[in-house]
């Protein structure tokens, strides 16, 4: 089917998306955040509640960080993977999600099912039938805010939850710099729905991991800080994972140990994952980090971003660092 893709941010146009549909599957990115999963359960129980029918496709078991998410309000997920068929009564609902390729196993669901793809990625590839990108957004979970606002959709203290916890992550609890006075009044007006955001941080940073943690001390362990440059970078090797039987997404957050030490704009994290060496790349304050990771054919936000290469650990390692460098060079010039 020949894909027409249309670049619009017109709200009334998701309405009428939604309302054409009585079926839908919602799915996100690789490897989901609190972002993604929480835009996903927000949007899921707000279309149950219009009577739609609602399924949606995971390409994992959600992991011990993220088990919390699906606490039995009435929607559960399945695993999509490589076998996986829908008919083509279900519309697709992307969410938070860059680049088709960024959708594990159901970016072949794509091509014969419409597709509404909601995000706040600059750089986010309009890969949907119907686009809503908001880059101004601190989260998807906002986006999601502002369309049940504009449609007068009954947020009740689940969904409020679920919404909550997108945001809250995707701003790290309020301290990035993506928050601003539209995300405190947000924050307000689940909380006024009944939302304890005590214990969302239970939820999100309460029920750490005992391998993540040992994952950390590998990944101090092998701290480098080019101080000159304002850039630190950690690595984790494989047989880290495997000497601690720890999973890649014990390592989620590990990058921002670099990120915050004195003086430094640039963190990252080399993983050497099985097929290649994934990068996660953060900055402070000046330095565009999706830039860098462009050159490497990743992307991003400006303070958060990533990538992954395929070469050996030590020469990801020096080509990405050696480039951070360059793009440093050329920013304080
Ligand atoms: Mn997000």
């Amino acid at each position: 089917m020949k894909k027409t893709t249309k670049k619009s941010n017109n709200i009334s146009q998701v309405a009428n998306f939604i309302a054409a549909w009585d079926s839908f599957l919602l799915i996100g990115h690789e490897d989901p955040d609190g972002d993604c999963l929480g835009s996903i359960f927000s949007l899921g129980l707000l279309l149950k509640d219009l009577d739609k029918e609602v399924k949606i496709g995971l390409y994992k078991p959600l992991n011990d960080k993220y088990a919390f998410i699906n606490n039995n309000l009435g929607l559960d997920y399945f695993i999509i993977d490589e076998s996986t068929k829908i008919n083509d009564n279900n519309a697709i609902i992307a969410l938070d999600s860059s680049d088709s390729k960024r959708l594990g196993p159901a970016k072949d669901l794509l091509n014969n099912n419409k597709v509404l793809n909601i995000d706040h990625h600059i750089d986010n590839k309009h890969f949907g039938d119907l686009n809503y990108i908001s880059p101004d957004s601190a989260a998807t979970g906002q986006i999601i805010y502002e369309i049940a606002d504009y449609m007068k959709w009954k947020i009740n203290k689940d969904i409020a939850y679920y919404i909550a916890v997108a945001v809250l992550s995707d701003t790290g609890f309020l301290r990035y710099s993506n928050t601003d006075r539209s995300v405190l009044q947000l924050i307000d007006q689940m909380m006024a729905k009944g939302v304890n955001i005590y214990e969302i941080n239970r939820d999100l940073y309460g029920r750490e991991n005992p391998k993540t943690l040992k994952l950390i001390g590998r990944a101090l362990n092998n701290l480098n800080i080019l101080e000159d440059e304002k850039i630190a970078y950690l690595y984790l090797e494989k047989k880290d994972y495997e000497e601690l039987d720890a999973d890649y997404e014990d390592k989620e957050g590990i990058v921002n140990f670099a990120r915050d030490i004195d003086n430094i704009e640039v963190g990252i994290l080399f993983n050497e994952e099985d097929d290649r060496i994934k990068v996660s790349l953060r900055s402070n304050d000046y330095y565009p980090v999706n830039e860098l990771a462009a050159e490497f054919g990743g992307g991003g936000h400006p303070n958060a971003a990533g990538c992954g290469i395929n070469m050996d650990l030590k020469t990801a390692i020096e080509k990405v660092i050696n480039k951070a460098i360059e793009i440093n060079q050329d920013l304080r010039r």
